[in-house]
């Protein structure tokens, strides 16, 4: 039987509103039961939605006053069970461990041994120095995550990642304080769930988790170039095939350098310092040279549209026509570190010609706003009142959208692009965003309501992270996952993207009627264009899920 019955496969926290939806034509009645069987709730759906993105009708039923904890799934006569979910207090640690492990998989130039990796183990890969684009100058850039479901290495997409993780930890400091890197506690014991008592008895300790990060800044800090400017990427020349790492033996190229790698890099380690500075003051002030020099090379570059691949490379280019947004990113972030009066008058001189919003690799401007509105050096405060509003404006038209979809999924039909996923999670931010600067409880269950869909309420009922959940993706386009025959755990899919963008999903459905947008997702490892997977996705779900998950 189809399934009908949509659900969170991960779980609530006791406190969040609890929404299931049902693939129906009339109003159904509905119960939750505990696995024993006990009955605890029996309600009616009755919330009728015609959804254009999924193609279907949907009834959406609330359990939200059930906030015992256990293992729970819906029943409904006519239309089976559902899934099953947790709520507890933990309910959502398993995830975020499994979800942060997958960064350490992701570390280039570094031995995965057995114990931390299981069948994911490699030697160091990708250790021989780069040779820089068009010259014949080497340099050793060791280091860094793996973009993806390949193994390029792009200074935007970390510094995003990056970011969004130390957002993560500053909003979420429960759960990233737990976090435990595979390194210290085993591959088999990586997504083991604490108890309620672990959690009170557990002092955090976030020095896994900034080591993880560090791990990603150090490799930054080689890509600077001397003037202070950073190239954009390093790569092979091309894609390699379903190898591990280690096989991978082209040689590097470090593509130019760009000024959203510059702005971007600048910013994010400018954001650092804060977190470094009481863990390793050496470090902190390293970043803080760093970050002034980029700026410096920054203000200087004029370099006339986005970033295009050179003759010769046809890695991920992370092109970005626009690169106003990472400049103003990088003023606020510099002006709320350092104070320097031109940094302020940078940023707000872009701001009042206009405000910018984004937690993407090509839109930026959200941090910039973040960081202008949480400095405590002055500002303006005219400017101050309309980036809020201007954030609280965006807010609601995402609120709008959310809640008129079946699944309380911030996108529009159009929206189911190439990493739609990533949009969901951004929104997500957005809404969090506006319930901090309001209070307004809607704005928070709504960006819940985006970490549910990515964890399976969705129309697909697809758990998107790998590993968690009853029923989630198998087969990602990750290339140590396809040469080892089994997904890695953790990894958030890019999601159902309705034009068809890779060979496999094309060739599938040649001849076919295509399913509706919402549902324009192949759990194949050839599309790579629904089902890769990205540490800047992954971090974009991190930051979201501390974010609503220590609310
Ligand atoms: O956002 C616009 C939308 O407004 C417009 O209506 C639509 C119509 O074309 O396009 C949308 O932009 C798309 C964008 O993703 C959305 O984020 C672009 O067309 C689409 O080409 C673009 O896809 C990017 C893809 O590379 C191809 O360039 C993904 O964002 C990006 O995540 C992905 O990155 C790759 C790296 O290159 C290599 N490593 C793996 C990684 C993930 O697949
Ligand atoms: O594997 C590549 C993936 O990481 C990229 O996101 C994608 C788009 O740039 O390209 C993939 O590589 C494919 C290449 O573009 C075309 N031939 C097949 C490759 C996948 O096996
Ligand atoms: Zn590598």
């Amino acid at each position: 039987m189809y399934k009908r019955i949509f659900i969170d496969q991960c779980g609530y926290l006791p406190h969040m509103k609890k929404e299931v939806t049902f693939c129906a034509e009339e109003p159904v009645s509905f119960a939750v039961h505990r696995v024993d069987g006990t009955c605890v709730y029996i309600g009616t759906a009755d919330r009728r939605i015609e959804n254009a993105s999924a193609g279907e009708t949907n009834y959406v039923g609330d359990f939200s006053t059930v906030t015992e904890s256990g293992l729970f799934f819906v029943h409904a006569i006519g239309l089976g069970e559902s899934d099953s979910f947790f709520i507890s207090e933990n309910a959502l640690f398993e995830v975020f461990q499994s979800s942060m492990a997958f960064f350490y998989f992701q570390r280039c130039g570094h031995e995965l041994p057995e114990k931390a990796a299981g069948i994911y183990a490699h030697e160091p890969c990708h250790t021989g120095h780069a040779r820089v684009y068009g010259k014949e100058e080497l340099r050793e850039v060791t280091g860094g995550w793996h973009d993806a479901g390949d193994y390029g290495r792009y200074v935007g997409p970390g510094a995003m990642a990056v970011a969004q993780l130390l957002y993560a930890l500053e909003r979420g400091e429960a759960l990233c304080g737990r976090y435990r890197s595979p390194e210290n506690i085993g591959f088999a014991a990586a997504s083991l769930t604490p108890s309620a008592a672990d959690f009170a008895a557990r002092p955090g300790d976030p020095s896994d988790y900034l080591e993880e990060l560090k791990y990603e800044l150090d490799w930054m800090l080689k890509l600077q170039r001397e003037d202070g400017a950073l190239y954009h990427k390093v790569s092979c020349p091309n894609f390699c095939g379903f190898i591990m790492p280690e096989d991978e033996k082209d040689e590097l190229v470090l593509s130019p350098v760009s000024v959203t790698a510059t702005a971007d890099f600048a910013a994010v380690c400018a954001m650092a310092v804060r977190f470094y500075k009481g863990f390793d003051e050496a470090y902190a002030r390293r970043l803080e040279a760093a970050s002034q020099k980029a700026y410096e090379a920054m203000k200087k570059m004029d370099i006339p549209g986005g970033f295009k691949n050179p003759d010769g490379i046809t890695t991920g280019e992370y092109g970005d026509s626009c690169d106003t947004d990472e400049r103003y990113w990088a003023a606020a972030e510099l002006y709320k570190a350092f104070g320097d009066e031109m940094y302020r008058k940078d940023f707000e001189e872009l701001a009042r010609e206009k405000i910018y919003h984004g937690y993407g690799w090509s839109d930026m401007g959200s941090y910039g706003n973040l960081a202008y509105l949480s400095t405590e050096r002055p500002v303006d405060e005219a400017l101050q009142r309309a980036i809020r509003q201007s954030m609280i404006d965006l807010a609601d038209r995402i609120l709008q959208i959310a809640e008129s979809d079946g699944y309380g999924t911030a996108l529009t039909e159009k929206q189911y692009v190439w990493g739609s996923n990533l949009l969901v999670s951004n929104n997500g931010l957005h809404l969090y965003d506006a319930w901090k600067l309001t209070g307004e409880r809607r704005y928070l269950d709504a960006a819940e309501a985006q970490l549910h869909y990515l964890l399976g309420r969705n129309s697909m009922g697809l758990c998107f992270v790998s590993g968690c959940g009853t029923y989630s993706i198998r087969h990602p386009h990750h290339r140590p996952s396809v040469a080892q025959g089994k997904a890695m755990p953790g990894m958030l899919s890019g999601g159902p993207c309705r034009w068809f963008a890779d060979e496999t999903i094309k060739e599938l459905f040649s001849g076919k009627s295509a399913p509706a947008p919402a549902k324009c997702l192949l759990d194949m490892n050839g599309s790579y264009s629904t089902n890769e997977v990205t540490i800047y996705w992954n971090s974009s779900f991190l930051q979201l899920l501390a974010s609503v998950g220590c609310a």
